[in-house]
């Protein structure tokens, strides 16, 4: 009986040691523990035995068993411990690898002419305000002295969600709201930067929806000389000292009298060449002093109150500014056309 068990304990150590993964181990100890195996067997026949042998047969028979389920346990929890190594290898992070490049980005150009115009103009003292792009009739149309029927009305040159709504077709609306706003004796001083729509073909030089900034003063005795001095200390800072402004006549139904205003050429500086087309003017803006019935409808005594107005579109500021030659540069999102207009 003792030699049986020593065998068997060799056995069962042999077979734990050869063992090579954690099935072989498992087999292993169905083979030697299990409920049908050579020790359960030797303890169920130790009734044949003597007396004096049973307890020491029966110590040693525990004993081995004791011992062959150390050395499983043992080889099992290392050949786990292994197994979670290896898994932690493979799927370990390189934290010295470098890292993907994020690419910095920057404000649109049209962005940033928006904001040096409207700094400029805070700096004379005007507040920027801005309103819906979704309008009514009234404040895209009637309160600007363009009653119904009127050309610029035709529904072809708007979007109309409804009959009495549409995407504002220029930002005037919201010079029209702010004047409302004021009790017929604040005065208005602002400009008004935002998007516009209109129906239209696009183009090199036409898009259906783009940005305008338009300005307004409203006051007690305001003059043209006002408006011709706002104008040309913003196309000063704008274009350079150099740069002269001239007024030609024009007509706006929301102003009368209406202007344009162009500035000198800073290509030829005057004389003439391909950019002026000959003229060495160039024409950057349309302004005017308030209709009287803008003035009236708003709540304002055309006798006693005034004021000038004026629109320009920043995309065209831009494109005389940097030589653009194609005003759907600023809407198809070309990183390369963008990045060059990213300051330092
Ligand atoms: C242009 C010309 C202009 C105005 C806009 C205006 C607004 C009110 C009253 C009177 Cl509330 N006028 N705006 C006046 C003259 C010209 O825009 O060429 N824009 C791109």
């Amino acid at each position: 009986m003792k030699d049986r068990l020593q065998q068997l304990e060799q056995e069962a150590l042999e077979k734990v040691s050869n063992a090579e993964n954690v099935q072989g181990l498992k087999d292993v100890r169905v083979e030697y523990l299990g409920k049908k195996g050579p020790i359960t067997e030797v303890l169920r026949g130790m009734g044949k035995l003597s007396k004096e042998e049973r307890p020491v047969i029966g110590q040693l028979a525990n004993e081995v068993r004791e011992r062959i389920a150390q050395a499983l346990d043992s080889k099992q929890e290392r050949m786990e411990d292994e197994a979670l190594d290896r898994q932690l290898e493979a799927e370990s992070v390189d934290v010295t690898l470098p890292g993907r490049p994020v690419e910095v980005g920057g404000p649109h150009i049209l962005t940033s002419i928006v904001e040096e115009i409207e700094d400029m103009f805070i700096g004379m003292g005007f507040e920027i305000k801005e309103g819906p792009e979704v309008e009514t009739d009234y404040y895209n149309f009637e309160a600007l002295n363009l009653p119904k029927g009127h050309p610029a009305r035709d529904m072809q040159d708007s979007f109309y969600i409804t009959e009495e709504l549409l995407l504002r077709t220029h930002t005037s609306p919201v010079q029209a709201r702010t004047m409302g706003q004021r009790n017929g004796k604040e005065p208005v001083k602002m400009i008004c930067p935002g998007k516009v729509y209109r129906r239209d073909t696009d183009d090199a030089t036409h898009s259906h929806q783009f940005t305008q900034l338009e300005g307004l003063l409203v006051d007690e005795n305001v003059r043209m000389s006002d408006l011709k001095g706002v104008l040309n200390a913003f196309a000063k800072q704008m274009f350079g000292e150099e740069r002269d402004i001239r007024l030609r006549p024009s007509f706006f139904p929301f102003t009368e009298p209406s202007v344009e205003m162009d500035i000198s050429c800073k290509v030829c500086g005057g004389s003439g060449c391909s950019v002026c087309k000959g003229t060495g003017w160039i024409e950057i803006l349309g302004a005017g002093m308030v209709h009287p019935n803008v003035l009236e409808m708003a709540g304002y005594d055309s006798n006693v109150y005034s004021g000038f107005a004026f629109g320009m579109g920043p995309e065209r500021i831009a494109m005389l500014k940097y030589g653009i030659d194609d005003i759907r540069n600023f809407y198809t999102n070309d990183i390369r056309f963008l990045k060059q207009y990213h300051k330092a």
